[in-house]
C-alpha cells in the first residue's frame, strides 16, 4: 500500500501534514489503493507438482539426508511459486512429501499448527499420536491435531512416502504458534493392528462407546479413516441408481467427526472425491485455499482455464476463488483438504460455479 504525495508545490501546509502522519506511524486512507478490491487478489498461484517427481526427490533426500539433519522429520515442503519463496503450497495450508526409510523413527514433538497425513502408497509405518499407534496404509488418512504428540516409526524393511498437509501458514498468520519436542519423554513402543482411537470410536456405522463420555476434543476423536471404509462409501454412492452420483459420475464423501459431524479438525476439511469419464461436475470457485492428491487414476484439472494433467501422487495448489474443472480419463481418485471450516465460522465462504 503505497502513500501517494500531494505535490502541488503552493500545498506547504499539506505536505508538512503528510510528513507529520507519517513521522507519527499512520497513513490516510483517502490515499490507498489496492485495499478494498471487488474480489480476492491472491497471491499463490494454481500449481501443480508432479507425483512422479516427488517420489524421486524424496527418495534422493533418503539416501542423502540422515534425518536428524533433515530436523526430525525429512520433509520437501511444496513452496507455491506466488509466495515469494515461503516453503507454503497455499495462503494457509502447507504442503508436502515426507519420506521415512526402513528402521527410521521420526520422534516425537507437538505443535499447535495441525496436521494429516494422506497415504499415496505403500504401507508398514506406524504414527503414534499421543503413544496410540495408527498404522498407516495406502488411501487412509491419518489426523494428528493440535497440540497431540505424534512420531513416525518404520519398522519394516520397505520406505513409505506420504502427502502431509498441515495449517501452519495460518497459525503463523495467528500469531498462535507454539512448538515442543519430546525429549526426555519415555519413547513409546510402537505398533498395533488397531489404536485405541479406531477400536473406540471406529467400530462400525452409527456406533459409539456407551457409557459416559469424556470432554469432546476441539478434532475428531477418530484418527485414522482407513481407505477400504472410503472406498466403499464411494462406490455405494456411484451404484445408488438414480442419485446425484449415479447420475453425474462424481461421488464424494466429507471425512467426518463421527460424534457430531464436524470436519475432523477445526481449521480443515478433508473429503475425497471419485471422478468418472464423461462426469458432469461443473467448474466452481469458493474462498479459502485447498491441496489435492490424486490418489488413484488418471485425468486433468483445469484451474482458472489452464489444463494441468493429473496421475497418481501429484499434488495440485488451487488458491482463492480459483475456478476449478476435473475431467476423468479413468475413474480417478482425488483426495482434498481445505480451509474451508475457517472460512466458514468466519461467514466468509462463498461459492460460485459456472453460469451463475
Ligand atoms: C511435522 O511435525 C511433520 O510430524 C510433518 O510429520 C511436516 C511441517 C512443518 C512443521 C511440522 C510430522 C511438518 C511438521
Amino acid at each position: 500500500m503505497a502513500t501517494r504525495r500531494f505535490d502541488a508545490p503552493d500545498d506547504a501546509s499539506l505536505n508538512t501534514f503528510y510528513d507529520d502522519i507519517a513521522d507519527k506511524d499512520l497513513q490516510p486512507l483517502w490515499e490507498l489503493s489496492g485495499l478494498l478490491t471487488p474480489a480476492p487478489k491472491v497471491q499463490a498461484v494454481p500449481y501443480r507438482w508432479r507425483g512422479e517427481e516427488l517420489r524421486e526427490l524424496g527418495e534422493r533426500a533418503g539416501e542423502l539426508v540422515p534425518i536428524d539433519r533433515g530436523g526430525d522429520r525429512r520433509v520437501l515442503s511444496l513452496s507455491n511459486p506466488g509466495l515469494g519463496g515461503a516453503p507454503y503450497a497455499t495462503a494457509t495450508l502447507w504442503g508436502a512429501v515426507q519420506y521415512l526409510g526402513p528402521g527410521e523413527t521420526a520422534p516425537a514433538h507437538r505443535h499447535t499448527p495441525a496436521a494429516l497425513r494422506f497415504v499415496l502408497d505403500g504401507e508398514g509405518v506406524w504414527t503414534l499420536v499421543n503413544g496410540d499407534p495408527l498404522h498407516m496404509s495406502a488411501g487412509d488418512l491419518i489426523l494428528t491435531p493440535s497440540w497431540t504428540w505424534h512420531e513416525h516409526h518404520n519398522p519394516g524393511d520397505t520406505p513409505m512416502t506420504w502427502f502431509d498437509a498441515l495449517d501452519l501458514p495460518l497459525v503463523e498468520a495467528l500469531d498462535a504458534m507454539f512448538f515442543e519436542p519430546g525429549e526426555g519423554r519415555p519413547a513409546p513402543s510402537g505398533t498395533a493392528e488397531r489404536s485405541t482411537s479406531e477400536i473406540r470410536f471406529g467400530g462400525g456405522p452409527g456406533l459409539l462407546p456407551g457409557g459416559a463420555s469424556a470432554p469432546a476434543p476441539a478434532h475428531s476423536p477418530l484418527l485414522r479413516y482407513q481407505w477400504a471404509d472410503t472406498d466403499r462409501a464411494l462406490a455405494g454412492q456411484l451404484a445408488e441408481a438414480g442419485t446425484g452420483a449415479e447420475r453425474t459420475g462424481h461421488a464424494h464423501v466429507r471425512f467426518a467427526d463421527p460424534t457430531n459431524g464436524r470436519d475432523v479438525m477445526p481449521t480443515m476439511r478433508c473429503e475425497m472425491h471419485r471422478y468418472l469419464p464423461g462426469h458432469t461436475a461443473p467448474a466452481e470457485r469458493h474462498t479459502g485455499s485447498a491441496l489435492v492428491a490424486v490418489f488413484r487414476g488418471a485425468g486433468a484439472v483445469e484451474l482458472d482455464g489452464v489444463l494441468h494433467s493429473l496421475a497418481p501422487g501429484d499434488l495440485v495448489a488451487i488458491p482463492s476463488w480459483t475456478s476449478v474443472r476435473v475431467l476423468a480419463d479413468e475413474p480417478m481418485d482425488l483426495f482434498s483438504v481445505s480451509d474451508t471450516p475457517v472460512l466458514e465460522a468466519l461467514a466468509l465462504y462463498r461459492t460460485e460455479t459456472r453460469g451463475d
